[in-house]
């Protein structure tokens, strides 16, 4: 047991006696992770307790699956990542999920239309994001999935009516009830280390209805009121006004890089880039590509719009979006 452990830490672990249920202890845990001190002697302990939020979230996983609720709410992630939408009932969700995808999302003037979370695709140039429509929520109404499905997820797009006076005060209390669950929301550029505790989500206020009339008035207040740091755009799930800046920001929370591999003497494929998290270098790209190349590389050449036209680079190169790389081995 590492030394300097903070008096709160035995008070908190002594409540695990108590505890029941698997949501329980991984609160529990959760709270045990963020008064740990954070050095190289503490790392055993921190690695441990990660593990049992791990195991606690399976079984809870396998306990909720045979009351039939909760395998409708975990949804597996796909495409270039998985961005997560909240906003109040009514506040467009599922229109602009539509309006972006151009999926069949069911859509209706009355608060609660969505019931269950739901994904589709929203196509980015050549990727794809995975947009997760959900029910509604507020600081009162948010069940108890909801927090866990937003800390899973890649990102978070809020989104608010401006057809509502109460929009900021209403955004201010979802950031507040996620908050208890130890969600904090950053900006779309913050650096979000591992789940390190509290979650960061990076996240995008996305303000709906600016057709409205007194709309673009209602969005300067939401600007003036709202305390959260992240990016906020005007839009119009029903005229399609601000959609596309908002298809870019989206793909821009994700913070990923999208590079093209290409065959010595051949053309890159540019409609099949490899997506890797911002900062990846030429080896976390051959790790992508397949475990042969990992270990057995030697050199890559890049080529990029910018500046470079086949610089011979070494495995730790780190990768910008749209480079085209050759991998020898
Ligand atoms: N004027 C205007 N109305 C919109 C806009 N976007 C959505 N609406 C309308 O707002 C109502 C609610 O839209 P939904 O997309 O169902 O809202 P939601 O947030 O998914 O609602 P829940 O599923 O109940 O949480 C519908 O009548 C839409 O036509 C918009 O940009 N402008
Ligand atoms: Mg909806």
């Amino acid at each position: 047991m590492p030394a300097n452990l903070p008096p709160e830490y035995h008070r908190i672990e002594a409540e695990l006696r108590a505890a029941r249920t698997a949501e329980e202890k991984i609160d529990i845990y959760e709270r045990l992770i963020a008064v740990i001190p954070h050095h190289k002697g503490t790392d055993k302990l921190i690695a441990m307790y990660r593990q049992k939020i791990a195991k606690a979230r399976e079984e809870g996983e396998r306990l909720a699956s045979t009351a039939k609720c909760a395998a409708t709410h975990k949804i597996e992630r796909t495409g270039a990542g998985q961005v997560c939408l909240a906003g109040p009932p009514n506040a467009g969700k599922s229109s602009l999920v539509k309006a972006l995808t151009g999926a069949a999302v069911e859509v209706a003037d009355y608060p609660f239309t969505t019931r269950q979370p739901a994904p589709f695709m929203m196509p980015f140039e050549n990727v794809k994001v995975q947009l997760v429509d959900t029910p509604p929520v507020t600081g009162e109404l948010m069940e108890t999935w909801f927090p866990e499905m937003v800390k899973t997820a890649d990102a978070l797009l809020l989104v608010a009516d401006l057809g509502d006076p109460d929009a900021a005060a209403i955004l201010d209390g979802i950031a507040g009830r996620l908050r208890e669950r130890r969600i904090e929301l950053v900006r779309a550029d913050a650096d979000v280390p591992p789940p390190y505790f509290p979650f960061r989500k990076r996240t995008l206020l996305a303000a709906n209805k600016i057709d409205l009339e007194g709309a673009p008035r209602a969005f300067e207040e939401l600007e003036a009121l709202l305390d959260g740091p992240f990016e906020r755009l005007a839009v119009s799930a029903l005229t399609g006004r601000g959609l596309e800046p908002l298809r870019r920001a989206v793909f821009g929370l994700l913070r990923v890089v999208r590079v093209y591999s290409k065959i010595p003497g051949k053309k890159a494929e540019k409609d099949a880039p490899f997506t890797l998290r911002t900062g990846s270098t030429v080896m976390d790209m051959a790790r992508a590509v397949h475990k042969d190349f990992a270990e057995k590389l030697q050199y890559a050449r890049v080529w990029n719009a910018a500046s470079l036209d086949g610089l011979r680079v070494n495995r730790d190169y780190v990768l910008a979006d749209e480079d085209v790389v050759e991998l020898h081995i």
